[in-house]
């Protein structure tokens, strides 16, 4: 493909031209498909001649330009249409400033989720400054993540993948408030959820669920965290054990219960289509999922043949009680109850999964902090579905549960909320957020635009939206963070891979102007590629300062200077343990032979807070770093002879340079 066409303001006829014809035109017949099927339902008052600011394009034409970077399948939610022009936002004096001053901190934690960087990325809010990351599924050497025994068993025990692909970070509640305990992520990449312990900011647990490929949605169960859910994206056999891979039909997807403390898989349930993302209500009841594919496709022309999805609430006390009954089907050592339409279980009167039909293939579900509705944004449709959470229950047609579904805008995906019953969804077409009202939706015949309250446009497609604290039931309504998949013009060039551009506005004034309000504030360049994020205040979040030896009390020793010491246990193995502060190691130097298996065991003693130390053998490719009070291991083979250095990372004293050890591998 030719680079050039995705400059900003380009002339797409021109780059159209550019040599790969065919495959242009396969995008755009698929694409036609699904036009028709947007534009048929709103094309009685948005006219596709509608100029987008800054580009001599028309709203078709800038579809078709998406198809020559992406494919139709970008609308799926996690790939990119292109967009271009630049429409830059003054603040108009009634918002309040953004920077925080030097040696300030600021006012909220966020947590973003990396994409297939496979980690969680710390931002200040509203400052947007880039705090921390929290490696996950990836190896990070800067803080010896997947370098040390204990963390690189965990990830070798998960699977042993070198990457994730990190979506959806979910923090822990109690009462529906955010308790600052953990933090929860699914792997796309490779079907596993994965759990940040919040006192650390350290992953401590990877589970790689069963009998599912790729986890997509992961959320806790609100309000009080008693599950972890999660959803299989793909559809594979029961077991995907080679049966059935040329009968699709059999393909199934998987919810998944996991227990948040062991993180042990509880229990999965299978249903019809594919399921794809997650949220819960705030009673403890429902889960309810968005689905696309119940035409149950393997090729994309299928899945998106039929003008229907069926959204899954799944009645989560209700399977409970079908797995203590024994109704389910042990496969790979977890009970799978059937969820499929026709299940036994879903005959009667109260079905353990609700179908409800939407306008097809929904991308997202987002459940407001009152736990009343939860809005499913129509992707393909113009639309959002509002569900009335407490008719899944009572209301006997899954149909009727849709109280609501005004006419948004096109491409809507990701939904977020205030603190005044508004709610803002991202439009992934139109490169806009719309606020709309939520009781006036409800209130509105369907296909409606009598809710809306305003839209502002961001740059460029976006993905996740999300305000502060808008998925717990204390949301606080001042700032918004819009997660752009494309950056274009925005920022200095970096070669032809460009930074992400997280848009930061400002939601606390409601006015009654184009906007309702909204203002953009900031651009935010960021790594590539953070899908979601979730904010919580900074009273929520209480980490520790240092290490607590107790906290490993009895799994690994506090090794002291004067118990650092090398322990030969037989010919070939050795222990070596040692102490280490600033500008020295318990151990000078250690003596070990040719072959030697080696575990060092190594404490930073230092009680001072942000004193770090590392533990660099060049050539070993070891590399421990130790926060005050921690202990780690590291176990490798002797097979080279000679001198080692040994080294510290951090830069932790004037004599940092001095600080030395020396491993003397002796020829055997
Ligand atoms: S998905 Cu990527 S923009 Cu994985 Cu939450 Cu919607
Ligand atoms: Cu310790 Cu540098």
């Amino acid at each position: 493909m030719s680079h050039d066409s995705v400059s900003a303001g380009a002339d797409r006829e021109g780059s159209d031209s550019s040599g790969q014809e065919s495959t242009l035109a396969d995008h755009e017949a698929q694409l036609n498909a699904v036009l028709a099927d947007v534009e048929g339902s709103s094309a009685d008052d948005e006219p596709i001649s509608l100029e987008l600011p800054g580009l001599g394009m028309n709203r078709r034409d800038f579809m078709k330009a998406g198809a020559a970077v992406g494919t139709v399948s970008a609308l799926a939610g996690c790939a990119s249409l292109t967009g271009g022009g630049t429409n830059t936002q003054t603040t108009s004096g009634d918002v309040p400033d953004h920077t925080v001053a030097p040696g300030e901190h600021d006012e909220y934690y966020g947590f973003w989720s990396g994409g297939h960087a496979g980690d969680i990325r710390i931002f200040g809010l509203p400052s947007m400054r880039e705090l921390t990351r929290i490696p996950v599924f990836n190896r990070e050497p800067a803080k010896g993540y997947g370098f040390d025994d204990e963390t690189n068993a965990m990830l070798e025990d998960a699977g042993g993948y070198t990457w994730g692909d990190s979506h959806h970070p979910s923090l822990s509640e109690t009462d529906g408030k955010y308790d600052g305990n953990y933090l929860f992520v699914n792997d796309k990449a490779n079907g596993r959820v994965a759990r940040v312990n919040l006192k650390y900011f350290e992953t401590d647990a990877i589970t790689n669920v069963p009998n599912v490929q790729a986890v997509h949605g992961c959320c806790i169960q609100s309000p009080n965290t008693d599950y972890l859910f999660a959803n299989s994206e793909f559809r594979t056999p029961l077991p995907n054990d080679g049966r059935d891979v040329t009968n699709p039909e059999k393909y199934v997807s998987v919810f998944t219960a996991i227990d948040p403390e062991s993180m042990a898989v509880r229990w999965q349930v299978q249903v019809d289509g594919n399921l794809d993302i997650l949220d819960t209500d705030k009673d403890g009841r429902w889960a309810i999922s968005s689905a696309y594919n119940d035409e149950e496709g393997v090729e994309i022309e299928e899945m998106t043949r039929d003008d229907r999805d069926y959204v899954k609430a799944f009645d989560v006390p209700a399977i409970q009680t079908a797995v203590d009954n024994g109704e389910y089907e042990e496969v790979n050592g977890v009970p799978v109850v059937d969820g499929r339409r026709d299940s036994l279980l879903n005959s009667g009167e109260n079905p353990i999964v609700r179908y409800i039909p939407t306008p097809k293939s929904p991308h997202c579900v987002e459940v407001e902090p009152n736990g009343k509705y939860a809005m499913v944004a129509g992707k393909l449709s113009p639309t959002v579905s509002i569900i009335d959470i407490e008719k899944l229950a009572s209301e006997p047609d899954p149909a009727k549960t849709i109280v609501g579904q005004p006419k948004v805008g096109l491409g809507p995906l990701h939904t977020t909320f205030d603190d005044r019953g508004q709610a803002y969804t991202s439009l992934f077409i139109d490169s806009q957020v719309v606020k709309w009202d939520i009781e006036t939706a409800v209130d509105s015949p369907d296909n409606s635009e009598d809710a809306i309250l305003g839209k502002i446009d961001v740059h460029y497609n976006p993905g996740h939206i999300q305000a502060i604290q808008a998925m717990s039931t204390e949301p606080i309504g001042d700032w918004l963070v819009v997660l752009n998949k494309l950056s274009k013009d925005r920022f200095l060039p970096v070669g032809p891979i460009y930074p992400d551009n997280d848009q930061l506005i400002y939601i606390g004034n409601d006015k009654d102007d184009e906007t309702g309000g909204m203002e953009l504030v900031a651009d935010h360049p960021v790594y590539p590629e953070p899908h979601d994020a979730i904010f919580a205040t900074k009273d929520k979040i209480a980490p520790a300062k240092t290490w607590d030896k107790a906290d490993y009390e009895g799994e690994k020793e506090y090794v002291s200077e004067t118990n650092s010491r090398v322990n030969r246990i037989d010919d070939t193995t050795v222990e070596a343990y040692a102490s280490v502060k600033r500008s020295e190691y318990g151990l000078r130097d250690f003596t070990v032979k040719e072959g030697d298996q080696v575990t060092l065991t190594v404490t930073n003693i230092e009680g001072s807070q942000d004193i770090v130390h590392g533990v660099a053998i060049p050539e070993y490719d070891v590399n421990l770093a130790l926060a005050p009070q921690d202990t780690r291991e590291v176990t490798f083979r002797a097979d080279k002879p000679g001198v080692y250095w040994i080294y510290c990372t951090y830069f932790c004293s004037a004599l940092h340079l001095e600080m030395r050890s020396r491993m003397l591998v002796e020829p055997r």
